[in-house]
């Protein structure tokens, strides 16, 4: 079957600059030959056109960059759907994380039930009432159920939104008040760092892929890499001491590939300016490989 690599080099969702060459950092880490290797048709279609210099923040608004971000996201939607229609996997390299607005935005248009993964040590569930920052890297869930500003909601659609019931969050550990709320509110279930000590990475996926696939027409994973420990990756711009190990996140991703429901994945903010030899490239493109089946024999 046939993968297409999307490469989206957008930073300015995020408050540390450099996550806009994570793309070219997961490609020189070999990820579109590791994927040939285990007998997929791999065509990397390039990167979503960022115009960086024309960037702006509306005074006293809380979303840094909007214009921007919010064309990335449109253009990204769009290529994500195409893709799809095409009846290609889509493989999204950010990029900060703001570009699952576009990813999963594109792919709600094909699937419109969809479940989600989300693997990150934050919850990405701002709005730009709540958000301490106003970096939108840490709002694209809100957007994605509907909430925040409407030139980012529009990307969705109306009618398209995803369902709270359908998101599971894996390895958190650094929340926002706001966010810690808005998850309660929401009903939104979360395996914190602390359900993957206390029930082990196996349960704590076989829960996930419950809740993400059943009732649902596919799963798709949102990995950023600030999910794992920093000290295997420490190539990103918000890192969090105990994060999930190599083992966890490989087997994690192991067990979303075995259940043969996803559809589409995307791997966000490798910051190759703050990495140690690409270490965290190497990482992306690995965990690409276990999402893929590449342990299968
Ligand atoms: C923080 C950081 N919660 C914010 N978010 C990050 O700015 O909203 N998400 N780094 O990955
Ligand atoms: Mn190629
Ligand atoms: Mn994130
Ligand atoms: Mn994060």
């Amino acid at each position: 079957s046939n993968i297409a690599i999307i490469g989206v080099p957008l930073d300015l969702g995020a408050g540390t600059r450099g996550v806009n060459l994570g793309p070219d950092a997961i490609r020189y880490a070999g990820v579109e030959e590791r994927l040939k290797n285990i007998g997929y048709n791999v065509e990397d279609l390039g990167d979503i056109p960022v115009n960086r210099s024309q960037a702006f923040t509306e005074p006293n608004s809380n979303l840094k960059n909007l214009n921007v971000i919010s064309e990335v996201n449109s253009l990204l939607s769009e290529k994500v759907f195409s893709v799809m229609s095409e009846g290609k996997f889509p493989l999204v390299l950010g990029g900060d994380h703001s570009i699952a607005i576009g990813t999963i935005s594109g792919v709600l248009k094909y699937k419109k039930s969809l479940g989600v993964i989300w693997f990150d040590a934050h919850g990405d569930i701002n709005t730009p009432e709540t958000s301490p920052s106003g970096n939108i890297h840490g709002m694209p869930v809100a957007v994605l159920l509907g909430l925040g500003d409407k030139s980012l909601t529009k990307i969705v659609g109306e009618n398209n939104f995803l369902k709270k019931e359908n998101i599971v969050y894996i390895g958190s550990r650094d929340l926002d008040s706001g966010e810690r709320k808005a998850m309660k509110e929401q009903g939104i279930t979360v395996f914190t760092m602390h359900e993957i000590d206390d029930m082990g990475i196996k349960k704590v996926m076989e829960e996930a892929i419950k809740i993400a696939g059943d009732n649902t027409d596919g799963i798709h994973v949102s990995f950023d890499m600030d999910a794992l420990d920093p000290s295997i990756a420490p190539g990103t711009g918000t890192k969090v001491p105990g994060g999930m190990n190599y083992r966890e996140a490989h087997y994690a991703l192991e067990l979303i590939a075995k259940s043969e429901k996803l559809v589409s994945a995307e791997f966000v903010e490798v910051n190759p300016l703050l990495d140690n030899a690409n270490m965290t490239g190497k990482a992306a493109a690995v965990l690409v490989g276990s999402l893929m089946g590449e342990w299968l024999i």
